[in-house]
Parts: structure tokens; sequence; C-alpha cells
């Protein structure tokens, strides 16, 4: 497919996102672009996404290698989601947090894609608002770059703050730890901020997810032990 890239509309942590048009067709879509040395992460997104057909999945369009100043760069072509993030609509929301029927409808959206993606033995491993892209049509689940396969074993991936338990502990990241996640962007949608919004060492927030309540447990069983 030929096409032109339009404005810049971010950066993620592994890729610059675009706007970009089919020159045959005139259609508008995103296109994610990083130097092809660098592109892992974005091919191992374009192996999982080009398996997936889901209303509540952004959809794969495709992807090229091209060369623009002597750089050769690896472009994945995704659905154009013209709100951008969850995170960007929590924070253009009044007040910085979503009413209640919206969380509730977001929330149904997440948990469709969630369960398309378990049933296709998929777990996501990084879901948090900023991975929730939002159209007319309502919130699709995007950025697969930490996905895997839930037989796979290999190192623990996603954001700290949205960590399971047993993710933080390092013993496995299935399916349930996902929907720990989800949990945590409905916080994030509620309140506006992220769990342990007040701790910023993520080094100390993995061990509190990981540790904290058995701390508390140990500690409550000492306790009525003692009286
Ligand atoms: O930096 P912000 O949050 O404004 O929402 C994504 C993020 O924007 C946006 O690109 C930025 C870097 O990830 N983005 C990612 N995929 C997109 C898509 N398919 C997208 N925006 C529209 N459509």
């Amino acid at each position: 497919m030929d096409w032109t890239r339009g404005h810049t509309i971010g950066r993620g942590s592994t890729a610059t996102v675009s706007v970009a048009t089919s020159i045959q067709s005139g259609d508008v879509f995103a296109v994610k672009s990083v130097e092809l040395s660098q592109s892992g992460f974005l091919q191992r997104e374009q192996k999982i996404l080009s398996s997936l057909i889901s209303p509540f999945i952004v959809s794969y369009k495709g992807c090229d290698v091209t060369r623009k100043n002597n750089k050769v760069m690896y472009n994945l072509f995704l659905e154009y989601m013209p709100r951008g993030s969850l995170s960007n609509a929590i924070r253009a929301h009044d007040g910085g947090r979503l009413d209640e029927s919206l969380i509730r409808i977001f929330t149904y959206q997440i948990l469709q894609g969630l369960d398309y993606l378990h049933l296709n033995g998929l777990v996501h491993c990084d879901i948090k608002s900023s991975n929730i892209l939002v159209a007319q049509s309502g919130a699709k689940i995007a950025d697969f770059g930490c996905a895997k396969r839930v037989e796979q074993q290999g190192p623990i991936a996603g954001t700290p703050m949205f960590m399971a338990p047993e993710v933080a502990r390092g013993e496995e990241q299935g399916f349930a730890s996902d929907i720990w996640a989800l949990g945590c962007t409905i916080i994030e949608m509620a309140s506006g901020g992220t769990p342990w919004h007040n701790v910023s060492d993520p080094v100390s927030i993995i061990y509190r997810a990981g540790y904290l309540r058995k701390v508390i447990q140990l500690w409550m069983t000492l306790n009525t032990k003692m009286k």
C-alpha cells in the first residue's frame, strides 16, 4: 500500500505514532514507526495483532518497511482512534475523573476485549488507561508489545503500578493478572489517579504490591494468636 505520513499524534515508549493516509483509497489510519533495528516490540505486536479480529481490539491494517533520511523504519498500520487514549479522556473530563455510567460502559468494553483475548489463549500483560484507545464506538484494547501466549514462560512484563501480587512476586502472569490490571484501570477512571500514586519508586511499588497483603495477613494472624 502506498501512503503518506501526516502529523505526529504522540510518542510511546517503543514507537512514534502518526496519522497516515492511503494514496489509493484516501483512508485514514494510524502508523506506529520505529527504526527497524529497534523494532522487536513492534514486530511482536504485529504478529499478535494480525491474528485478532474483535470490535473491542484496535484493528490491524498491515505493515511495511520504509527508508527516511538514511534510516530504515518499521511501520505498523492500525485503525485510527480519533479520541486518543482513555488516560487522555480521563484527564480531559470534568474534575479528572469519569462518571459512573461511562466507567460502566468502558469497563464492559474492555472486559469484552479481554474475554476475546483470553479465549484465544493470550494475556495482554499491560492493561492500563494509556493502552486503551477511544473512538465514537467506545473503548478498544491496544498496545500488544508485552502480550504473550498464556503458556509462554518468560520475563515478567508490564507496568509496576498495575501488577497483580503474583506478577510482582515473579510467580506467574496469566489471565487473572489482566483482570487485576483492569481493576487498577477502574481506579484510574474513578479517581483520576493511579494505584500507589503516593509511591514514586517502581521497586518499592513492586515490593508493596507483591508482599504487603502477605505481611498484613501475617500480622493479623499473629495478633489474633496473641489475644
Ligand atoms: O501521547 P498520547 O496519549 O496523546 O493515544 C496514543 C498516545 O497518545 C496514540 O499515540 C500516542 C503514543 O502511543 N495512539 C496510539 N495508537 C493510536 C491509534 N491507533 C493512537 N491514536 C490514535 N489511533
